[in-house]
């Protein structure tokens, strides 16, 4: 049973659309058990989130607190009055030391809620100071207290955001890499624009709030009935794909499901619209550990319905994918199970939580440019002021670089 914990602004944003597309999913018929992400506390008598909510700086949190659909308690937070400044040694240094104890005491208290298997979800951002630091300190003491950790975090966007994301994302991703046991990245470029090609109408780019409910539905949809669970300490990193990507009601059929299943595990694509279906067996590239994939929709109960038989083409099919032998044999799927769901959150939808190295580009891009900015010294002056040497943050690099090697070689 996990608890929630919101780290920084992201943290603070993106954990309460999470968690009101739980709410809603777990609604659907039959009602699910809405344990794992809430508790019944009877001097409210109200459904508050096992969540404890985490930032340097008031705005956010008090948003949250004054929120009436979550229902939030002031004891569940803690927070200060000025943030990081997009610095992780700020955050991991500065704040571990003066809130780590004081947070660590409010963690632990959320946590007597919880009566059986204990676990923690974090919601962070790489590039900031605070959710990238401070979620940093935290996690490697709650493994230090082996306790298990599925750390959620969104990468910076790749052109002109914070100057120093580089620094931050190695820094903050390794720490991840070391005590969290897996780890569910996702790329606001990617929410960007699954967010526009689901709302081609829209000519602006949409902001965060829209954002986080792409990435809301994504992870509720593949978390609200699910465990992701692989538990391998090389192979830590899920990718979490919807369809539909975007929370839409509209029907679906699901033989439309199954095919865009199929073409989001061949292509590795974010989004389920506008997807390359030249891409076949044969010329794919795509590696993945493990799969999991839930189909949820009434359809699937019937076995005679053509729908059904399109879905046994496609257990087929992907038990095929494991024992490819296609040539160029590049795709590889070491195993992958299918989940046929009588929940219905959405009228046919699929969730797929792939363990793969789909943001292997990102990754390169941020490590290859804090590389060359430690080569020249560029703004290392910010780290080592605040007790972070040169050392580890190579140290980082060479952890997020084994990352990589250890999926390429799958
Ligand atoms: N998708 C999404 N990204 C966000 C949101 N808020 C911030 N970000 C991203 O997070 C990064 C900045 O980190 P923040 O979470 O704002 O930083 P913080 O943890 O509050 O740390 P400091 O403010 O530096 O103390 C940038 O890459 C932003 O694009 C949000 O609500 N949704
Ligand atoms: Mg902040």
């Amino acid at each position: 049973m996990p608890v929630t914990l919101q780290f920084g602004q992201y943290g603070n944003q993106l954990a309460p659309s999470f968690l009101q597309h739980i709410l809603q999913y777990s609604q659907a018929p039959p009602a699910s058990d809405l344990t794992a992400y809430f508790r019944f506390q009877e001097s409210v008598r109200k459904l508050i989130p096992r969540s404890v909510l985490i930032d340097m700086e008031p705005k956010v949190i008090e948003k949250c607190l004054v929120s009436k659909k979550l229902n939030y308690q002031h004891s569940q937070a803690i927070w200060r009055q000025s943030g990081a400044g997009n610095n992780w040694a700020h955050g991991y240094k500065n704040f571990g030391q003066s809130a780590g104890s004081d947070i660590l005491d409010t963690i632990r208290k959320e946590s007597e809620h919880v009566d059986r298997n204990l676990e923690y979800l974090t919601f962070s951002s790489l590039a900031g100071g605070t959710g990238s630091g401070l979620s940093s300190y935290v996690i490697q003491e709650l493994d230090e207290q082996k306790m298990k950790i599925t750390s959620q975090c969104i990468l910076p966007f790749m052109q002109g955001e914070i100057n120093v994301q580089c620094y931050n994302s190695i820094l903050s991703f390794a720490k991840m890499l070391e005590h969290s046991s897996q780890i569910i990245p996702l790329a606001n470029d990617d929410a960007r624009i699954i967010y526009m090609k689901s709302n081609p109408t829209q000519s602006k780019t949409p902001n965060f709030e829209q954002m986080n409910s792409v990435i809301g539905h994504n992870l509720a949809l593949n978390m609200f009935s699910q465990e992701l669970d692989f538990n391998c300490n090389l192979f830590k990193i899920w990718n979490c794909r919807a369809t539909p990507s975007v929370s839409k009601t509209e029907s679906r059929k699901l033989f439309g499901i199954v095919n865009t299943v199929k073409q989001l595990l061949l292509t590795g694509s974010i989004v389920d619209s506008q997807m390359d279906y030249q891409i076949s067996l044969k010329n794919t590239t795509q590696k993945y550990c493990t799969g999991q994939i839930q189909l949820f929709g009434s359809l699937i109960q019937n076995p005679k319905d053509i729908h059904g038989s399109e879905l046994q083409k496609l257990q087929q099919e992907l038990k095929d994918l494991k024992t490819v032998t296609v040539q160029p044999q590049l795709f590889k799927m070491q195993s992958c199970t299918i989940k046929q769901m009588k929940q219905q959150p959405l009228e046919n939808c699929s969730s797929i939580a792939l363990n793969g190295m789909l943001l292997k580009k990102e990754f390169e891009t941020l490590k290859n440019d804090l590389v060359q900015k430690l080569a020249r010294r560029q703004f290392l002056h910010f780290y080592e002021d605040r007790g972070v040497e040169r050392d580890e943050i190579v140290d980082a690099i060479v952890v997020v670089e084994q990352m990589i090697k250890n999926y390429d070689e799958i």
